[in-house]
């Protein structure tokens, strides 16, 4: 049988939460890389909308990352991310799905889209024709995804507080001195809140798929802001432990 095929844009920090479930699974998969915009026709085929990640199965797509975390949870060797019964892990999973993760995107995405030349030269896991198309359209490409994400001043400004909101909310609950947010071991609220964080904390351990050289010093100055905060610290002490670096491939 053919091992599942995860199709995702390789540094979209959903596809990090999936990729994240499937490895620490120990579920064997293909990942199949492309760049925002070239993913979504992959995506379409498979039977999905346009977001990713997708995961090509035997039996059909599976269309959403949390139902990836859910199938593999159901297959995987690994302590469930989702301990039966426990409400507020599903609760914690999905704000940071809906609350954090497009607000982390959006102010990676403005402070990296002025610099997209420079960072197409160091994207990894997309096909090259991709890339170079990229490269040749990054005007275009830009815009789009401008007015995709909707990043304008206001946009940016309302995702900082969204973030900080979040952060501070995930702060509150650590300071009792806990070690994960839900329980006595990883579950599906850590691993989220970890992965959504990434465009603004980048532990170096998830630095296989997001690229974190030459960045801007707007970027530079978000990642020093968020590392700073308790949460922030959270999620480097999450990826330290938690994400294996051998299974940190980048694809292809
Ligand atoms: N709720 C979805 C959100 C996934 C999502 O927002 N994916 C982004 C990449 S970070 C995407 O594919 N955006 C492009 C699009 O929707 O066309 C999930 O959890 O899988």
């Amino acid at each position: 049988m053919a091992p599942p095929r995860l199709i995702t844009i390789p540094f979209s920090h959903f596809c990090e939460k999936a990729r994240w479930a499937l490895d620490r699974a120990d579920l064997a998969y293909v990942e199949d890389g492309h760049l925002p915009l070239f993913h979504a026709p992959s995506a379409r085929r498979a039977g999905g909308r346009t977001s990713v990640p997708v995961l090509v199965t035997d039996a059909g797509p599976v269309i959403d990352s949390t139902d990836i975390l859910r199938w593999a949870d159901a297959r995987g060797a690994a302590p469930p991310l989702f301990p039966p019964g426990d409400d507020d892990v599903v609760a914690l999973e999905d704000r940071f799905d809906r609350d954090l993760g497009p607000h982390t995107r959006r102010l990676a995405y403005d402070q990296l889209l002025p610099v997209l030349r420079a960072q197409l030269r160091v994207i990894r896991g997309a096909p090259r024709r991709e890339v170079v198309a990229a490269r040749l359209t990054a005007p275009l490409v830009r815009a789009i995804m401008r007015r995709g994400l909707r990043i304008t001043p206001a946009g940016v400004a309302r995702s900082r507080d969204r973030v900080d909101e979040v952060f501070a909310e995930v702060g509150d609950r650590l300071a009792d001195g806990r070690t994960w947010l839900c329980g006595d071991r990883l579950t599906a609220a850590d691993l989220t809140f970890a992965a959504l964080a990434v465009p603004v904390v980048m532990p170096p351990e998830a630095g296989a798929h997001t690229p974190m050289t030459d960045l801007p010093d707007g970027m530079l100055a978000l990642m020093d802001r968020y590392r700073a905060t308790p949460a922030g610290q959270f999620v480097l002490r999450v990826y330290a432990t938690a994400r294996d670096p051998s299974r940190a491939v980048p694809p292809g």
